[in-house]
Protein backbone atom coordinates (compact mmCIF):
# COMPACT_ATOMS: atom_id res chain seq x y z
CA UNK A 1 0.00 0.00 0.00
CA UNK A 2 1.26 3.42 -1.14
CA UNK A 3 2.57 5.68 2.10
CA UNK A 4 -0.49 7.74 0.95
CA UNK A 5 -2.99 5.18 1.01
CA UNK A 6 -2.01 4.31 4.19
CA UNK A 7 -2.62 7.71 5.42
CA UNK A 8 -5.68 8.31 3.90
CA UNK A 9 -6.77 4.84 6.05
CA UNK A 10 -5.45 5.94 8.95
CA UNK A 11 -7.24 9.06 8.73
CA UNK A 12 -10.60 7.11 7.31
CA UNK A 13 -10.50 4.82 10.54
CA UNK A 14 -9.99 7.03 12.70
CA UNK A 15 -12.80 9.31 11.55
CA UNK A 16 -14.69 6.00 11.21
CA UNK A 17 -14.01 4.66 14.68
CA UNK A 18 -15.11 8.16 15.95
CA UNK A 19 -18.61 7.54 14.52
CA UNK A 20 -18.92 3.91 15.74
CA UNK A 21 -17.65 5.37 19.35
CA UNK A 22 -20.37 8.19 19.20
CA UNK A 23 -22.97 5.63 19.17
CA UNK A 24 -23.80 6.45 15.27
CA UNK A 25 -23.19 3.85 12.49
CA UNK A 26 -21.24 4.85 9.38
CA UNK A 27 -24.04 6.21 6.97
CA UNK A 28 -22.50 5.02 3.22
CA UNK A 29 -20.52 8.58 2.22
CA UNK A 30 -22.50 9.91 -0.88
CA UNK A 31 -20.70 8.21 -4.13
CA UNK A 32 -20.57 11.83 -5.41
CA UNK A 33 -18.91 13.34 -2.26
CA UNK A 34 -15.54 15.16 -3.59
CA UNK A 35 -12.50 13.74 -1.81
CA UNK A 36 -10.85 16.26 1.26
CA UNK A 37 -7.39 16.93 -0.39
CA UNK A 38 -4.59 16.52 2.27
CA UNK A 39 -2.83 19.53 2.75
CA UNK A 40 0.56 18.94 4.80
CA UNK A 41 1.26 22.39 6.89
CA UNK A 42 4.99 22.86 8.75
CA UNK A 43 4.39 26.06 10.69
CA UNK A 44 7.52 27.77 12.01
CA UNK A 45 7.24 27.79 15.95
CA UNK A 46 5.06 29.55 18.58
CA UNK A 47 7.12 32.69 19.00
CA UNK A 48 4.97 35.45 19.34
CA UNK A 49 0.86 36.21 20.18
CA UNK A 50 0.61 36.77 16.70
CA UNK A 51 2.15 33.02 15.35
CA UNK A 52 -0.19 31.23 17.69
CA UNK A 53 -3.25 33.20 16.00
CA UNK A 54 -1.91 32.62 12.64
CA UNK A 55 -1.64 28.45 13.55
CA UNK A 56 -4.94 28.42 15.24
CA UNK A 57 -6.79 30.61 12.31
CA UNK A 58 -5.37 27.96 9.96
CA UNK A 59 -6.83 25.19 11.78
CA UNK A 60 -9.92 26.67 11.99
CA UNK A 61 -9.93 27.52 8.13
CA UNK A 62 -9.24 23.77 7.68
CA UNK A 63 -11.87 22.63 9.37
CA UNK A 64 -14.26 25.07 7.28
CA UNK A 65 -12.99 23.78 4.52
CA UNK A 66 -13.13 20.45 5.31
CA UNK A 67 -9.24 20.08 4.25
CA UNK A 68 -7.63 17.04 5.76
CA UNK A 69 -4.98 19.14 7.64
CA UNK A 70 -1.31 17.14 8.69
CA UNK A 71 0.18 19.79 11.28
CA UNK A 72 3.89 19.98 12.33
CA UNK A 73 5.38 22.69 14.62
CA UNK A 74 9.25 23.45 13.84
CA UNK A 75 9.60 24.68 17.46
CA UNK A 76 12.02 27.60 16.05
CA UNK A 77 14.51 25.34 14.07
CA UNK A 78 14.56 25.04 10.16
CA UNK A 79 15.69 21.58 10.36
CA UNK A 80 12.48 20.54 12.24
CA UNK A 81 10.98 22.44 9.22
CA UNK A 82 12.45 20.45 6.60
CA UNK A 83 12.12 17.43 8.52
CA UNK A 84 8.54 17.83 8.66
CA UNK A 85 7.76 18.58 4.58
CA UNK A 86 10.07 15.72 4.56
CA UNK A 87 7.68 13.49 6.18
CA UNK A 88 4.56 15.27 4.50
CA UNK A 89 6.14 13.99 0.82
CA UNK A 90 6.91 10.15 2.27
CA UNK A 91 2.84 10.69 2.73
CA UNK A 92 2.22 11.74 -0.36
CA UNK A 93 -0.42 14.87 1.16
CA UNK A 94 -2.04 16.83 -1.87
CA UNK A 95 -0.40 20.01 -1.37
CA UNK A 96 2.55 21.01 1.09
CA UNK A 97 2.13 24.71 3.30
CA UNK A 98 4.83 26.30 4.93
CA UNK A 99 5.66 29.39 6.41
CA UNK A 100 9.66 29.63 6.15
CA UNK A 101 11.62 30.86 9.45
CA UNK A 102 14.05 31.83 7.23
CA UNK A 103 15.01 33.10 3.28
CA UNK A 104 18.22 30.67 2.80
CA UNK A 105 18.40 26.73 2.77
CA UNK A 106 14.95 25.27 0.93
CA UNK A 107 16.19 24.26 -2.23
CA UNK A 108 17.26 20.75 -1.52
CA UNK A 109 13.94 19.62 0.06
CA UNK A 110 11.36 21.62 -2.00
CA UNK A 111 13.00 19.85 -5.21
CA UNK A 112 11.97 16.37 -3.40
CA UNK A 113 8.98 18.05 -3.30
CA UNK A 114 9.13 19.19 -6.89
CA UNK A 115 10.05 15.57 -7.88
CA UNK A 116 7.59 13.80 -5.81
CA UNK A 117 4.53 15.74 -7.99
CA UNK A 118 3.21 17.94 -4.37
CA UNK A 119 2.93 21.59 -5.23
CA UNK A 120 4.32 24.14 -2.39
CA UNK A 121 2.35 26.96 -0.65
CA UNK A 122 4.90 29.44 1.04
CA UNK A 123 2.64 31.38 3.63
CA UNK A 124 3.95 34.20 5.64
CA UNK A 125 7.47 34.62 4.30
CA UNK A 126 9.42 34.13 1.26
CA UNK A 127 12.30 31.90 0.54
CA UNK A 128 15.33 33.31 -1.54
CA UNK A 129 16.08 30.73 -4.44
CA UNK A 130 17.01 30.78 -8.13
CA UNK A 131 14.48 28.36 -9.11
CA UNK A 132 11.30 29.87 -8.93
CA UNK A 133 9.62 26.37 -10.11
CA UNK A 134 10.04 25.28 -6.34
CA UNK A 135 6.84 26.95 -5.37
CA UNK A 136 3.58 27.54 -6.79
CA UNK A 137 3.05 31.04 -4.72
CA UNK A 138 3.36 33.25 -1.80
CA UNK A 139 0.44 34.30 0.45
CA UNK A 140 0.44 36.76 3.16
CA UNK A 141 1.72 40.60 4.17
CA UNK A 142 3.84 42.83 2.26
CA UNK A 143 6.14 43.88 4.80
CA UNK A 144 8.20 46.46 2.76
CA UNK A 145 5.28 48.89 2.90
CA UNK A 146 4.72 47.44 6.70
CA UNK A 147 7.88 48.98 7.43
CA UNK A 148 6.85 52.14 4.92
CA UNK A 149 3.79 52.80 7.27
CA UNK A 150 6.06 52.69 9.97
CA UNK A 151 8.04 55.12 8.87
CA UNK A 152 4.94 57.30 7.49
CA UNK A 153 4.20 57.56 11.03
CA UNK A 154 7.84 58.52 12.23
CA UNK A 155 7.61 61.52 9.64
CA UNK A 156 4.05 63.02 11.13
CA UNK A 157 4.37 62.68 14.84
CA UNK A 158 7.61 64.06 14.58
CA UNK A 159 7.68 67.00 12.32
CA UNK A 160 9.26 69.40 13.42
CA UNK A 161 11.73 67.88 15.18
CA UNK A 162 15.89 69.11 14.07
CA UNK A 163 16.99 65.62 15.77
CA UNK A 164 15.27 62.04 16.39
CA UNK A 165 17.38 59.44 17.86
CA UNK A 166 15.93 56.01 16.91
CA UNK A 167 16.12 52.54 18.57
CA UNK A 168 15.61 49.88 15.74
CA UNK A 169 14.28 46.05 17.26
CA UNK A 170 14.24 43.78 14.31
CA UNK A 171 12.93 40.31 14.27
CA UNK A 172 14.40 37.01 13.30
CA UNK A 173 17.51 37.68 11.07
CA UNK A 174 17.32 36.53 7.68
CA UNK A 175 13.58 36.78 7.69
CA UNK A 176 11.56 37.88 5.49
CA UNK A 177 9.94 40.29 7.95
CA UNK A 178 12.67 41.51 9.65
CA UNK A 179 14.57 42.45 6.42
CA UNK A 180 11.46 44.29 4.93
CA UNK A 181 10.37 46.22 7.55
CA UNK A 182 13.63 47.52 8.15
CA UNK A 183 14.37 47.89 4.69
CA UNK A 184 11.23 50.05 4.20
CA UNK A 185 11.48 52.13 7.10
CA UNK A 186 15.09 52.82 6.29
CA UNK A 187 14.40 53.43 2.53
CA UNK A 188 11.81 56.18 3.92
CA UNK A 189 13.50 58.42 6.01
CA UNK A 190 16.99 58.09 4.48
CA UNK A 191 18.75 61.26 3.51
CA UNK A 192 17.01 63.23 5.82
CA UNK A 193 19.94 64.13 8.13
CA UNK A 194 17.52 64.88 11.09
CA UNK A 195 16.67 60.76 12.02
CA UNK A 196 19.86 58.82 13.41
CA UNK A 197 19.42 55.13 13.94
CA UNK A 198 21.72 55.01 16.32
CA UNK A 199 21.20 51.11 17.30
CA UNK A 200 19.81 48.65 15.81
CA UNK A 201 19.55 45.29 17.47
CA UNK A 202 17.94 41.64 17.26
CA UNK A 203 15.05 40.83 19.49
CA UNK A 204 14.49 37.48 17.01
CA UNK A 205 10.77 38.28 17.54
CA UNK A 206 10.21 37.32 20.78
CA UNK A 207 9.15 39.34 24.37
CA UNK A 208 12.32 38.47 26.24
CA UNK A 209 14.83 39.41 24.09
CA UNK A 210 12.64 42.39 23.26
CA UNK A 211 12.78 43.58 27.15
CA UNK A 212 17.03 42.04 27.31
CA UNK A 213 17.57 44.81 24.41
CA UNK A 214 15.73 47.58 25.44
CA UNK A 215 17.15 46.78 29.13
CA UNK A 216 20.85 47.09 28.10
CA UNK A 217 20.04 50.17 25.49
CA UNK A 218 18.77 51.87 28.68
CA UNK A 219 21.86 51.05 30.75
CA UNK A 220 23.87 52.90 28.12
CA UNK A 221 21.60 55.87 27.26
CA UNK A 222 18.52 57.08 28.14
CA UNK A 223 18.66 59.49 24.89
CA UNK A 224 15.94 57.45 22.94
CA UNK A 225 13.69 59.65 20.96
CA UNK A 226 11.64 56.44 19.41
CA UNK A 227 11.51 52.67 19.52
CA UNK A 228 10.55 51.27 16.35
CA UNK A 229 10.09 47.46 16.87
CA UNK A 230 9.45 44.79 14.06
CA UNK A 231 6.72 43.18 15.83
CA UNK A 232 4.22 43.37 19.01
CA UNK A 233 5.64 40.85 21.62
CA UNK A 234 9.20 42.47 21.56
CA UNK A 235 7.33 45.70 22.13
CA UNK A 236 5.55 44.42 25.13
CA UNK A 237 9.24 43.09 26.32
CA UNK A 238 10.19 46.79 25.79
CA UNK A 239 7.63 48.56 27.52
CA UNK A 240 7.94 46.39 30.56
CA UNK A 241 12.06 47.42 30.59
CA UNK A 242 11.38 51.02 29.56
CA UNK A 243 8.99 50.73 33.21
CA UNK A 244 11.17 49.05 35.16
CA UNK A 245 13.55 52.21 34.54
CA UNK A 246 10.88 54.93 35.11
CA UNK A 247 10.27 56.50 31.90
CA UNK A 248 7.09 56.59 30.60
CA UNK A 249 6.25 54.84 27.25
CA UNK A 250 4.19 56.44 24.49
CA UNK A 251 5.50 59.78 25.97
CA UNK A 252 9.39 59.75 27.00
CA UNK A 253 9.80 57.45 24.29
CA UNK A 254 7.59 57.08 21.00
CA UNK A 255 6.64 53.56 20.36
CA UNK A 256 5.91 52.17 16.67
CA UNK A 257 5.08 48.47 16.41
CA UNK A 258 4.11 46.43 14.04
CA UNK A 259 1.59 43.38 14.29
CA UNK A 260 -1.42 44.47 15.88
CA UNK A 261 -1.89 41.97 18.62
CA UNK A 262 -5.03 42.71 20.79
CA UNK A 263 -2.49 43.82 23.19
CA UNK A 264 -0.99 46.03 21.46
CA UNK A 265 -4.10 47.76 20.74
CA UNK A 266 -5.02 48.10 24.20
CA UNK A 267 -1.62 50.22 24.79
CA UNK A 268 -2.42 51.59 21.96
CA UNK A 269 -5.41 53.57 23.39
CA UNK A 270 -3.65 53.83 26.87
CA UNK A 271 -1.45 56.01 25.05
CA UNK A 272 1.99 54.03 25.69
CA UNK A 273 1.67 52.83 22.34
CA UNK A 274 1.82 55.81 19.82
CA UNK A 275 1.29 53.47 16.33
CA UNK A 276 0.89 49.54 15.61
CA UNK A 277 1.39 48.70 11.68
CA UNK A 278 -1.23 45.74 10.81
CA UNK A 279 -0.02 42.57 10.04
CA UNK A 280 -2.62 40.14 9.77
CA UNK A 281 -2.12 36.64 10.36
CA UNK A 282 -5.44 35.16 9.81
CA UNK A 283 -4.89 34.38 6.39
CA UNK A 284 -6.00 30.74 6.72
CA UNK A 285 -8.82 30.81 4.81
CA UNK A 286 -6.85 32.07 1.83
CA UNK A 287 -4.41 29.53 2.31
CA UNK A 288 -7.20 26.82 2.14
CA UNK A 289 -8.79 28.01 -0.91
CA UNK A 290 -5.40 28.20 -3.05
CA UNK A 291 -4.63 24.85 -1.30
CA UNK A 292 -7.66 23.74 -3.05
CA UNK A 293 -6.58 25.16 -6.32
CA UNK A 294 -3.28 23.57 -6.29
CA UNK A 295 -4.91 20.28 -5.48
CA UNK A 296 -7.17 20.48 -8.58
CA UNK A 297 -4.46 21.35 -10.61
CA UNK A 298 -4.62 25.10 -11.35
CA UNK A 299 -2.69 27.78 -11.80
CA UNK A 300 -2.33 30.54 -8.67
CA UNK A 301 -1.34 34.16 -8.54
CA UNK A 302 2.45 34.26 -7.71
CA UNK A 303 1.99 36.35 -4.72
CA UNK A 304 -1.38 37.05 -2.77
CA UNK A 305 -0.97 40.09 -0.41
CA UNK A 306 -3.16 40.71 2.80
CA UNK A 307 -5.02 44.31 3.17
CA UNK A 308 -3.96 45.78 5.98
CA UNK A 309 -3.98 49.23 7.95
CA UNK A 310 -2.05 51.11 10.51
CA UNK A 311 -3.33 52.02 13.97
CA UNK A 312 -2.10 55.38 15.13
CA UNK A 313 -2.80 57.78 18.55
CA UNK A 314 -4.74 60.46 15.77
CA UNK A 315 -7.32 57.77 14.65
CA UNK A 316 -10.54 59.17 15.97
CA UNK A 317 -12.39 55.10 16.17
CA UNK A 318 -9.67 53.66 18.98
CA UNK A 319 -12.29 52.92 21.41
CA UNK A 320 -14.92 51.48 18.35
CA UNK A 321 -12.68 48.88 17.28
CA UNK A 322 -13.53 45.49 17.32
CA UNK A 323 -11.95 42.36 19.35
CA UNK A 324 -8.40 41.87 17.18
CA UNK A 325 -9.10 37.91 17.06
CA UNK A 326 -4.73 37.69 18.23
C1 LIG B 1 5.00 38.36 10.05
C2 LIG B 1 5.41 37.18 10.89
C3 LIG B 1 6.15 37.64 12.10
C4 LIG B 1 5.32 38.49 13.05
C5 LIG B 1 5.88 38.09 14.36
O1 LIG B 1 4.18 37.94 9.01
O2 LIG B 1 6.24 36.32 10.15
O3 LIG B 1 6.56 36.50 12.83
O4 LIG B 1 5.41 39.86 12.80
C6 LIG B 1 6.05 36.60 14.17
O5 LIG B 1 5.08 38.38 15.47
O6 LIG B 1 6.91 36.07 15.10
Amino acid sequence: MSARGAARLCLGLLSLGALFSLGGCAKQPQAEQPREIIVGFAQLGAESGWRVGNTADIERAAQRAHVQLMYKNADQRQDNQIKAIRSFIASQVDVIAFAPIVEEGWDNVLREAKEAGIPVLLTDRFIRTEDESLYAGFVGSNFLQEGQAAAQFLLQKTAGQNHVRILQITGTEDSTPMKQRQQGFEQTIAGDSRYEIFQTISGDFLRSKGKECMRNVLRETRDIGVLYSHNDAMTLGAIEAIEEAGLVPGEDIVIITVDGEQGAIDLLKQGKINCVVECTPLIGDVIMDLAKKLAAGEPIARITYSSERTFTEYDSDLQALPPRGY
